[in-house]
């Protein structure tokens, strides 16, 4: 039987959805986008729950393998399809250290960055009600720690947070840290080493991106440049 394929159950509103989603797109692994609109509560339907008993996003589905979590998703991603080495290494150090940022950005980046853009914006517009500014005070003091364990402890010496090439670690975070962006809101303002990490994601991403659809349109599908979208049916954007 043909196998079938991979499917993703995204968001793109959502930060760990976004975050698999350019990893896709940069990667160029054939998949499916299923949309699911959490604002339309689409993550609460029988069908989804089925996939997802916790009713998040993000969901892969692999030829019937079904994963949550977008730490797993991604490197189950690296791993089992043929792509650059320098998203999850083999090299065990190398490949710790990956590890050991994405078990850091769960308990600190995600949440931190996250509270400031609940405060700010969404329980602001959801409720009508004005920003609390002292809960939002103390989760900037908290944020603002965090952008500064990123910048002495990840980014100390190297261009990315794991090392001198682009990881899955660097988009979750990139993600994540962007998010207040959404509402004109930019957490990375004042120069600092974060800013200038921040527009090498967005280079590197982007630059990989274009890399792996080039050679498909120029020499396989110079007549039909739609035909760049077919395989990755929706490419990556930072
Ligand atoms: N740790 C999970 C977090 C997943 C998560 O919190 N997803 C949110 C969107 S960012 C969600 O689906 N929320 C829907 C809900 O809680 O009702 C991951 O990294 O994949």
């Amino acid at each position: 039987m043909a196998a079938r394929l991979l499917e993703v159950y995204l968001d793109l509103l959502s930060q760990p959805c976004r975050a698999i989603h350019i990893l896709l797109g940069c990667t160029n692994i054939p998949h499916t986008v299923r949309t699911v609109a959490l604002r339309k509560g689409e993550n609460r339907t029988p069908e989804f729950t089925k996939l997802n008993p916790m009713q998040k996003v993000p969901v892969m589905v692999d030829n019937g393998f079904v994963l949550t979590e977008s730490d797993a998703i991604m490197k189950y991603l690296v791993t089992k399809y043929d792509v650059p080495q320098h998203w999850y290494p083999r090299q065990p150090e190398r490949r710790a250290r990956v590890d050991e940022y994405t078990a850091w950005h769960h308990t600190h980046t995600r949440p931190h960055a996250a509270r400031v853009f609940l405060l700010e914006v969404l329980i602001p517009r959801q409720t009508g009600s004005p920003v609390d500014q002292a809960r939002l005070g103390r989760a900037l003091s908290e944020l603002e720690d965090t952008l500064d364990r990123l910048e002495d402890m990840f980014l100390r010496r190297q261009p990315f947070l794991c090392g001198d090439d682009i990881t899955v670690a660097d988009l979750l975070a990139v993600c994540e840290l962007m998010q207040p962006e959404m509402s004109g809101a930019d957490v990375l303002q004042q120069p600092r080493a974060l800013q200038r990490w921040k527009g090498r994601v967005r280079s590197v991403a982007s630059a990989k991106a274009f890399h792996r659809a080039t050679p498909r349109c120029t020499s396989e599908t110079a007549t039909q440049p739609g035909d760049i979208t077919h395989r990755s049916q929706s490419a990556g954007r930072i």
